[in-house]
Formats: C-alpha cells, structure tokens, sequence
C-alpha cells in the first residue's frame, strides 16, 4: 500500500474534482483517491507502486495539469 500526494492546476469545482477523481481512480491498483479542488492537492492511495507519469496521464486526460514538484 503506498500512497503519493501530487498537485493538480486549473480545478475550480466539484465537477473538475469528479473529473480527475474519475480518472485517478481508473488506474490499476488504485484503492483511495482524495482530491480538494482548493488547494488542488491529490492523494492517490494504490496497492502497488504509482508512477507520477501514470499520475499525471489519468490528470491530463480529465484535461487538467499536473504541478511540477516544488524545489
Ligand atoms: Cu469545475
């Protein structure tokens, strides 16, 4: 069980948090899937190893984008 928290830009409603909740949730081993549309922060909870590239796919295919990690 690993969980990775990422976040996501340009969400502004309940229905952008379904979107990319949708889409977080269609990948493989993906158990728990948290989304705050404010803060636009994720939290992907999955039975195995996630790559942040799986991550930011299912985000960019609801259309949204993916934040570059902070330095
Ligand atoms: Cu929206």
């Amino acid at each position: 069980m690993s969980t990775r928290a990422f976040t996501v830009e340009g969400m502004a409603c309940g229905h952008c948090a379904e979107a990319v909740g949708a889409g977080l949730r269609a990948i493989a081993g993906v158990t728990r899937v948290a989304v705050d549309v404010d803060s636009g922060r994720i939290e992907v909870s999955a039975d195995r190893e996630v790559a942040a590239a799986e991550v930011r796919a299912a985000v960019e295919e609801a259309g949204y984008a993916l934040a570059e990690p902070q330095p």
